[in-house]
């Protein structure tokens, strides 16, 4: 339920309507705005729980993550003038296979681009609006503690896998923040109405590695989505047989939520770039993979979906792995070529471990 906590009159009755329209038509599948002194206590207790977490070292190698820290948790560094931000979810779901080598996020056309471009005319039909309107605009890779902004503006709660859940519609869904000097109207979702994942423990029981090391917390270095797009290194021997057939991404911790089960009703994606017959879709051929031989060639498959991400080296190690843990012998010649085009010893490596693995199961 919507509730009104703050109401300035002389923004919300000249805006709040023509904007909610204006970001239904733009495709959102819901917002939240919240105000700047609310967000900045909330930032300051993440920040501590986002200093125990690199303490620990669960950061990994994406050292960016502390290089942003001082902005990511204080928005003030980039907007001065900053009174309320509104926060965007955009539903990527799909109901579709669930056992797919391609993470839900990325199948469709990159994210980020599409909800850039929604973000930036919704700044310029607020300057419209309000001449003195000053904006700034985040979306994942930007300096923004995203899961925080979005849980402060009402859009949902933390669950134990980490991810922002929101009741209606589950976990699959992207955040984007668009922070004012304007002094909107606060709405959010009354935070005592929010479920939480009491006793379930789903998502703690089914990570295949065990990065969930406790209830909302995730150690990196093991996580799945970590080690197949943002890690640049090999991936370690122990863990590549946990992996099965994650190529890119992993959603396991998320398939068993039951926030994420049978809401078909609101689980729609309604911006259409962001839908699977968009982008690279569920699933994808290894033998594709292994023959892309250039960057260029990686480039003209993927240019323009996350993939991109992790360059063709990193998809070509992630193909391997996979290659090792599918049981299917017929890829052994590809993983050859592989191994005796590439100069990468990285890859050479992790083809080698794949044909070791298919001859030991023949
Ligand atoms: C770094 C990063 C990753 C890393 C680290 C993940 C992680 N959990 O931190 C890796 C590469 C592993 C990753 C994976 C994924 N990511 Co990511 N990622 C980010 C990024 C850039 C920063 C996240 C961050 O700040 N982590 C720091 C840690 C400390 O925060 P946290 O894990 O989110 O933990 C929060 C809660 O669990 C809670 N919490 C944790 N411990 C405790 C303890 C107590 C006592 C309390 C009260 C609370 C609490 O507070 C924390 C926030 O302060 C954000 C974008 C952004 N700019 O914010 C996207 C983002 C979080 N990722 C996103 C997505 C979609 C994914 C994947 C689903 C992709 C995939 N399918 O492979 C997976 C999900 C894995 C998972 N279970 O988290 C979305 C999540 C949307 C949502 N609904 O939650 C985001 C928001 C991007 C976006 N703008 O849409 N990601
Ligand atoms: S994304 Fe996969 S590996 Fe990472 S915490 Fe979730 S289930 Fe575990
Ligand atoms: S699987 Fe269960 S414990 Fe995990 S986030 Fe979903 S409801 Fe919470």
């Amino acid at each position: 339920m919507l509730v009104y906590n703050k109401i300035s009159f002389k923004y919300f009755f000249m805006t709040f309507e023509l904007l909610k329209t204006f970001i239904d038509d733009q495709g959102w599948n819901f917002f939240g705005i919240t105000d700047f002194s609310f967000l900045h206590f909330n930032l300051k207790k993440h920040k501590k729980i986002f200093e125990l977490w690199t303490q620990r070292g669960f950061q990994a190698d994406m050292n960016y993550l502390e290089q942003m820290e001082e902005d990511r948790f204080h928005p003030e560094n980039k907007l001065p003038n900053i009174k309320s931000v509104l926060v965007l979810g955009a539903w990527y779901g799909g109901n579709s296979n669930s056992n797919s080598l391609v993470a839900r996020y990325a199948r469709g056309k990159d994210y980020h681009n599409v909800l850039k471009k929604k973000c930036v005319a919704l700044s310029d039909w607020l300057k419209k609006q309000y001449p003195e309107a000053e904006t700034y605009i985040s979306i994942d890779s930007g300096p923004t503690a995203d899961r925080v902004f979005a849980e402060t503006a009402g859009l949902g709660f933390f669950g134990k896998n980490s991810c922002l859940i929101r009741p209606s519609h589950g976990s699959y869904f992207f955040i984007a923040s668009v922070m004012t000097n304007l002094d909107l109207p606060l709405i959010s979702t009354s935070a005592s109405k929010m479920p939480i994942c009491g006793d379930c423990q789903n998502c703690l029981k089914n990570c295949p590695t065990g990065a969930l090391v406790s209830p909302g917390v995730v150690d990196a270095n093991c996580c799945i989505s970590y080690l197949t797009i943002e890690n640049k290194q090999g991936i370690p021997i122990a863990l590549r047989s946990k992996i099965g057939n994650h190529l890119f991404g992993c959603d396991a911790c998320q398939e068993v939520c039951p926030f994420n089960q049978g809401r078909k009703d609101k689980q729609v994606i309604t911006i259409d770039s962001l839908k699977s017959e968009n982008g690279v879709g569920e699933s994808l051929d290894l033998i594709e993979i292994f023959s892309l031989s250039t960057d260029e060639d990686f480039t003209k498959r993927f240019a323009g979906t996350p993939l991109m991400r992790a360059k063709r080296r990193g998809l070509l190690r992630n193909a391997c792995v996979v290659a090792g843990n599918s049981g299917d012998v017929s890829l052994i010649p590809h993983l050859q070529s592989v191994i005796d085009r590439e100069d990468d010893t990285m890859i050479k490596e992790h083809a080698r471990w794949a044909i070791e693995q298919l001859e030991n199961q023949a």
